[in-house]
């Protein structure tokens, strides 16, 4: 069994975020989302309008992911990856190059980001 993990906070869930998802599951047959906690979005300075719970049950109903964990740190990849027994390690491309270092253990795959949508643009146009 080919396992792809991937990483972020997925708040206020959009269509960009479903086709990381959809194309990460592409690259193997188990994905598993290393989700945001509401600790570790403060170390990102990033502010969720729903909660890690919220978050997880959002995830953990789309088809294409197979388990949703915490992340709570910016360096428990290469433990996660191990842990797992990860083969592919997919990020958007916003990421490109920051997590190379992780080669060893596995293949670090950048998707092209969606345009047109993200988190941000929704709050903004939403005037929040
Ligand atoms: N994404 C995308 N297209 C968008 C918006 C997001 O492909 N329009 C991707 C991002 O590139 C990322 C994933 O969806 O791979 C989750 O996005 P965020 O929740 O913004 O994740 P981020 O805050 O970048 O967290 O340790 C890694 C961090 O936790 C990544």
């Amino acid at each position: 069994m080919k396992k792809v993990i991937t990483y972020g906070t997925f708040d206020l869930l959009h269509w960009g975020h479903i086709r990381l998802l959809q194309r990460a599951k592409a690259l193997g047959d188990y994905l598993i989302v290393a989700l945001s906690s509401d600790n570790f979005n403060q170390i990102k300075s990033k502010k969720s309008y729903h909660s890690y719970d919220e978050r997880k049950m959002m995830l953990e109903s789309i088809r294409y992911v197979d388990l949703v964990i915490p992340e709570e740190t910016w360096d428990q990849k290469a433990d996660d990856i191990k842990e797992f027994k990860v083969d592919t390690f997919v990020m958007g491309d916003d990421w490109i190059g920051q997590f190379d270092y992780l080669h060893p253990l596995c293949s670090v795959v950048y998707l092209p980001r969606t345009e047109g949508i993200s988190t941000t643009k929704i709050k903004t146009e939403l005037g929040r």
